[in-house]
């Protein structure tokens, strides 16, 4: 039977834009109590907002930077008693800067990558799980990428990480084996977000390219897949999902029509 997420306490990093607000919205939709973080505060307060209005959501805002080791501990420890039991964490909360060789990449964005994708999830596992360990339920949703998969020119880094997320979930389902809590890796192809404008810090034309004559996935796309796996049955454990655009085939393999 599909597990119900009326009242379920979820923890989605990554809240402020792309496939973290879709999230929120589907897991509002049914039901869910929110605890939203990202940096950007009000953006967070406006989603927040809406869901209130829009599905009486019961929301908590966190406003941390997954980098910071001990904002995140303290965050999560410092949460109010009727807001510790997470039954739920998606770990999304990630970016990429650049396309640069890596011979020639800036070193702060590959320390920007590595401590957010990597160490950052890292850091809200380590302060999540033992929990949910203790009370015997819960699942912990990492968003990895194709990109963890197959690596592209410029992307050596941020796939790098992407890897590892692969590796950080295979390996905490394998600590995790003989108790409840669940881990899945949603591996997603191009997703029209502000990834690219994140990776292209703000130029905008570049940005959009990305997506020029196909059709990329939507953020709603992957949390309908995420909330799929959420809500199987609780013997059921979806390990990966890999998700690709109808135009995508490879990292390297875009159907573009021509304009
Ligand atoms: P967006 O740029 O739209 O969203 C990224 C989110 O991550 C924002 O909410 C941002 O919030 C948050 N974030 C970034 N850095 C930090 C930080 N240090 N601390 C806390 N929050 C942070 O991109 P997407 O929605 O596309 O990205 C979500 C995830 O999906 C990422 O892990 C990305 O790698 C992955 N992904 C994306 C794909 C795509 O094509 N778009 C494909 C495959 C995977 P704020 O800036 O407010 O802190
Ligand atoms: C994001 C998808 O292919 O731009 O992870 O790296 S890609």
């Amino acid at each position: 039977m599909a597990i119900s997420l009326t009242n379920q306490c979820i923890l989605i990093t990554g809240a402020s834009s792309g496939i973290g607000t879709s999230c929120a919205r589907f897991f509002a939709q049914a039901g869910a109590r929110l605890i939203l973080a990202a940096r950007r505060k009000e953006k967070l307060q406006a989603l927040s907002d809406e869901l209130q209005q829009q599905y009486q959501t019961q929301t908590l805002l966190l406003c941390v930077d997954v980098q910071d080791a001990q904002a995140v501990m303290t965050a999560i420890e410092g949460l109010p008693a009727d807001w510790q039991g997470i039954e739920v964490l998606i770990n999304n909360a990630g970016l990429s800067r650049g396309l640069e060789k890596q011979y020639e990449s800036p070193l702060q964005d590959w320390e920007e990558m590595v401590d957010t994708n990597v160490k950052g999830l890292l850091y809200v596992t380590r302060a999540v799980v033992p929990g949910m360990v203790a009370r015997g339920k819960g699942h912990v949703v990492n968003i990895g990428s194709i990109a963890g998969r197959q690596t592209y020119a410029g992307g050596s880094v941020y796939c790098a990480t992407k890897a590892a997320v692969k590796s950080l979930s295979e390996g905490l389902k394998i600590d995790l084996l003989g108790t409840p809590v669940r881990v899945t890796n949603i591996e997603p192809g191009l997703v029209e977000t502000e990834f690219s404008n994140v990776r292209f810090r703000g130029d905008n034309d570049k940005a959009n390219s990305v997506y020029t004559g196909m059709t990329p996935l939507t953020p709603d796309d992957i949390a309908d897949t995420i909330f799929f796996a959420v809500t199987r049955p609780a013997h059921v454990n979806i390990s990966e999902i890999f998700v690709m655009p109808t135009d995508q085939s490879s990292v390297a393999h875009i159907h573009r029509n021509s304009v």
